[in-house]
């Protein structure tokens, strides 16, 4: 395969850097951002100062306030956030149409054949970082690598405002001293499992045989062999934007409501969720629609701060907006809809990819400590 150059952004500390933009007076405080949908008050994301004091994401905010007494805590303000959010991405599509979106701030670019009009491939990062910070306000950390995988731990190596660059050549070494839990599958218990057999780094678990690979990792073991090795070959899937997914039903004759009005919107919501789980699309809101027996239509819907795919919470938000905001008094039913809109690609949050970010910002410093610096610097850093 011809050797590819995947750039992996993502902005620093996202929901609380927009807040340090909107209010200068933020900036250089510790900014705790979280806690507001009342379900779980977890801190969403924290700004750099406040990490200091040891507050990150999906931590409980009783905590962060306890670490963090004089920090300033505010909700999260989603629409804003995905606002911001466009606007960076219609930057970086502004380099390639192979983008990948994978969170609220962050998307691979695949950017080999860009290079003749933007220059070398760690030029084009460095000016999407520079549009970032200029026509937003905002700093982002770039990786610069041969495929996704490298690309997106070479990102998060010098958070913030980094730009880390993984040569073709330096593939293995690069990732030789990095903990073995940062593997792609690798979760707690196979980390464990692997240190328990003498294996902590990367650069260890290529000892092991494809065959040994295959007993810890079942289907896995290939995928962890080649990647060990600095090898994926995993493209960039860009996706247009889907704007809704609906699904309709009419009935035979008018029904009044009742069970079997509420079994079709129990079967559209599942039908709904799997078409964006098909997708690997979220979805923040939902409307109901309702045509009466002599065609008068409504439309009733709600906004959600969480985004989701899942049937069961589908069939929950559908049923509380035929509960109690749809008004029977016009008759019998003649068809009854459900529409998800305000769709993304992401969760609003991923709690595990924070586990793995905090767990290797933790390891890069323990190597750092124990080099100087000079094992992680085998990418180039600009
Ligand atoms: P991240 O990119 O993981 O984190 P970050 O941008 O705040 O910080 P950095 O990249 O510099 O480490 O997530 C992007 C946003 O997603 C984050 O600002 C808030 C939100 N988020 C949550 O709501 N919950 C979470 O557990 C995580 C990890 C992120
Ligand atoms: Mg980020």
């Amino acid at each position: 395969m011809a050797t590819r150059e995947i750039l992996h952004v993502d902005v620093d500390a996202f929901f609380a850097s927009v807040e340090q933009m909107d209010n200068p007076e933020l900036k250089g405080k510790p900014v705790i951002v979280g806690g507001s949908t009342g379900l779980r008050g977890v801190v969403s994301t924290a700004s750099y100062e406040a990490r200091r004091f040891g507050v990150h994401s999906a931590q409980p905010m009783t905590e962060a306030r306890r670490l963090c007494p004089q920090g300033v805590f505010l909700k999260v303000r989603m629409d804003r956030y995905q606002e911001v959010s466009r606007r960076i991405h219609k930057i970086l599509s502004s380099y390639t149409p192979k983008i990948e979106p994978i969170s609220i701030d962050e998307a691979f670019l695949d950017v080999g054949g860009c290079q003749t009009l933007f220059g070398r491939s760690e030029d084009m990062a460095q000016a999407i970082k520079i549009r970032i910070k200029k026509e937003i306000g905002l700093t982002c950390s770039v990786g610069v690598a041969p495929n996704k995988f490298l690309a997106k731990i070479a990102s998060e190596m010098r958070k913030p405002d980094g730009l880390v660059v993984v040569r073709e050549d330096e593939k293995e070494s690069f990732l030789v001293d990095l903990p073995v839990g940062e593997m792609w599958g690798v979760g707690k218990v196979t980390e464990r499992k692997l240190q328990q057999m003498g294996l902590h780094t990367i650069g260890e678990l290529r000892r092991l045989s494809l065959f040994q690979l295959k007993n810890i990792f079942g289907k896995l073991g290939v995928r962890v062999y080649h990647l060990c090795r600095g090898i994926d070959d995993r493209v960039i899937i860009s996706k247009r934007e889907t704007k809704s997914i609906s699904s309709e039903t009419t009935f035979l004759h008018d029904i009044s409501p009742g069970e079997l009005l509420e079994r079709t919107l129990q079967g559209l919501s599942v039908e709904v969720a799997s078409r964006l789980n098909n997708e690997n699309l979220w979805a923040r809101s939902i409307q109901l629609k309702i045509r009466f027996a002599d065609f008068k239509t409504i439309t009733r819907s709600s906004t959600y701060e969480e985004a989701t795919n899942s049937p069961k919470l589908i069939w929950q938000r559908a049923r509380e907006l035929l509960d109690k905001k749809v008004d029977f008094s016009y008759g019998k039913v003649r068809l009854i809809g459900l529409v998800a809109f305000n769709i993304s690609i992401y969760r609003q949050m991923d709690l595990f990819a924070s586990e793995k970010t905090q767990r290797l910002r933790g390891a890069i410093k323990k190597i750092e400590k124990r080099y100087g610096g000079a094992a992680i610097r085998k990418g180039s850093i600009l």
